[in-house]
């Protein structure tokens, strides 16, 4: 297919997606000059579809498909259009036998572009104000962004019908988790997979910043050029960005292929321009979803996004109340215990419960009280030693301690690539400790088992297991950053254990005279 051919694994993110010069062949489309609305691309397949080659629609008008009143109505639209779609239902009044048509229109490039989706008449599905006024307020009632989610997935599966409906969330580093997702029966749950940036190149990021959905009812087509394929005007194939029939790439339909979906669709997700994550839809066996039930979609899309920070801001929120209230019941319950030491480890709660880690140590000269999941005592105890000689300042914290100290790596980076070591008194081996995993340790990767797949082309399928090795290697020896308030949490336990220290230091003075 055209431009497509020189694209290989390695440089996926220079494929040229907006301009495939095709498109899917469940519709035909049509491009007309702005001023003259003379048709300048037509499909393919208007031959096989209305028995009107493109080679004889190119330089007439719409005449050739539609009646007088009909294009009357149309050709105002065209007038007025931009790149937000308008529909506008018609019957090919000048074409015998054919089907009702969806005229789905937009400008963009230098370009009308009008898409013919055929469609039974009764298709229109009715605009259901109760179930938008019931979405929205399941969505506005979310106390959490997973409860957020869940309604989402749930709303587009009620509304089309597709076999799975996720919510793919990306990473800094552009992975991405499914962290929320609505399945028929009997299919394997995807929840918490993560897959690779690479899923997703760069380009296809930033159209669909632009174009809200991609639709691709039957994922096993065959791509359909336009005639010509080059705008004459620019000596490139026109611009197909908000195109919704434009031909996708051919190194992702390989990929459906190999997840074994028939048909998607997705919705961007969208917090403050960039793009936050995906609504993807998935089906076993190909699927017309109608411009209305799509229109459906995205305006749930848009819901999603407009209300996404106020849920990111409340989970924050709950996250910050959650810690501030564990903290104060720490603090009370060690200033009334008799030996503070062991009260920093004995549940009501420990130390380990007062934020998120994976564990914590409490380290008093000899005495080491190890909570949860954390490394040997003998490497703490190394870890004490070393940190005497080199921790700079009463509290160190990293989210990398193999590279401050890599000889202790081999033992602590399971459980402890992140630390905070907070030194409770100027004689060595007097820390409070929490550990924070490293994040393959606590990663789910699609695919982590599969073997490497051929392409049709005989290239090597970048699959998820090599994916899977390069991704490692980004983030071995590194946890998930500390948080500014989890920091703030540790700094204040260790200042009330200082002030703790010093009342019992002076009443023992004061009983000594
Ligand atoms: C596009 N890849 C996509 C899209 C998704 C994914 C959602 C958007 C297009 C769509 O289907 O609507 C990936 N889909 C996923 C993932 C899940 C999912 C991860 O449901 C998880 C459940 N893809 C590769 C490799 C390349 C690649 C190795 O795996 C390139 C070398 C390319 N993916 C690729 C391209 C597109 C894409 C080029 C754009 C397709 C297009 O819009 O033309």
């Amino acid at each position: 297919d055209f431009l497509a051919d020189s694209v290989t694994l390695t440089n996926c993110d220079r494929e040229p997606i907006h301009i495939p010069g095709a498109i899917q062949p469940y519709g035909f489309l049509l491009c007309l000059d702005p001023t003259t609305q003379l048709i300048v691309h037509a499909s393919a397949n208007t031959g096989a579809l209305l028995g009107l080659p493109a080679e004889s629609l190119l330089g007439g008008g719409l005449d050739q498909l539609l009646g007088p009143a009909r294009l009357a109505e149309v050709a105002g639209r065209l007038g007025t259009l931009t790149e937000t779609a308008q529909l506008l239902g018609a019957r090919l009044e000048a074409v015998a036998g054919q089907p009702y048509y969806k005229l789905i229109m937009h400008r963009y490039d230098g370009l009308l572009w009008v898409e013919f989706e055929p469609v039974a008449e009764t298709d229109a599905t009715p605009l259901d104000l109760a179930f938008l006024n019931a979405a929205l307020g399941q969505m506005l009632a979310a106390p959490t962004v997973r409860e957020f989610c869940q309604h989402a997935v749930a709303q587009v599966r009620a509304v089309t019908g597709f076999d799975r409906v996720a919510i793919y969330r990306f990473a800094p580093d552009e992975s991405g988790e499914i962290i929320a997702e609505d399945i028929a029966a009997g299919l394997a749950p995807w929840l918490g997979l993560h897959y690779p940036a690479s899923d997703i190149p760069q380009q296809a990021r930033a159209m669909y910043l632009k174009n809200w959905l991609r639709f691709i009812p039957d994922a096993a087509y065959q791509p359909v050029p336009l005639v010509p394929v080059r705008n004459p005007a620019t000596g490139r194939p026109p611009d197909m960005t908000y195109a919704v029939l434009r031909s996708v790439s051919p190194i992702h339909l390989e990929y459906l292929h190999h997840l074994g979906s028939a048909a998607t669709m997705t919705v961007s997700l969208i917090d403050d321009g960039k793009l936050w994550g995906m609504l993807t839809c998935h089906h076993r066996t190909p699927r017309l979803v109608g411009f209305e039930l799509r229109e459906l979609c995205q305006f749930i899309g848009k819901t999603f996004s407009a209300l996404l920070a106020g849920k990111v801001r409340a989970d924050q929120h709950a996250y910050q109340l959650q810690v501030r209230e564990q903290l104060a019941q720490l603090l009370e319950h060690v200033t009334r215990a008799d030996d503070f030491v062991g009260a920093l480890a004995q549940p009501g709660p420990t130390i380990q419960e007062v934020f998120d880690c994976g564990g914590a140590a409490v380290c008093f000269g000899d005495e080491v009280h190890l909570l949860g999941d954390t490394p040997p005592e003998a490497a703490v105890r190394e870890l004490l030693a070393w940190l005497a000689d080199n921790a700079p300042g009463p509290l160190f914290h990293t989210d990398s301690l193999a590279a401050h100290y890599p000889a202790g790596a081999p033992a602590l980076r399971a459980t402890a690539s992140g630390l905070i070591a907070a030194a409770l008194a100027d004689a060595p081996g007097h820390y409070l400790l929490w550990f924070r995993p490293e994040v393959v340790q606590t990663v789910t990767w699609a695919g982590r088992n599969d073997k490497p797949q051929l392409l049709a082309d005989g290239q090597i399928f970048l699959s998820p297991r090599q994916s899977f090795e390069a991704w490692k290697q980004l983030v071995e020896h590194t946890a998930v950053p500390w948080l500014p308030l989890e920091l703030a949490a540790a700094r204040e336990i260790r200042q009330h254990v200082a002030d703790l220290q010093l009342k019992a230091f002076n009443e023992l003075q004061a009983r000594a005279q």
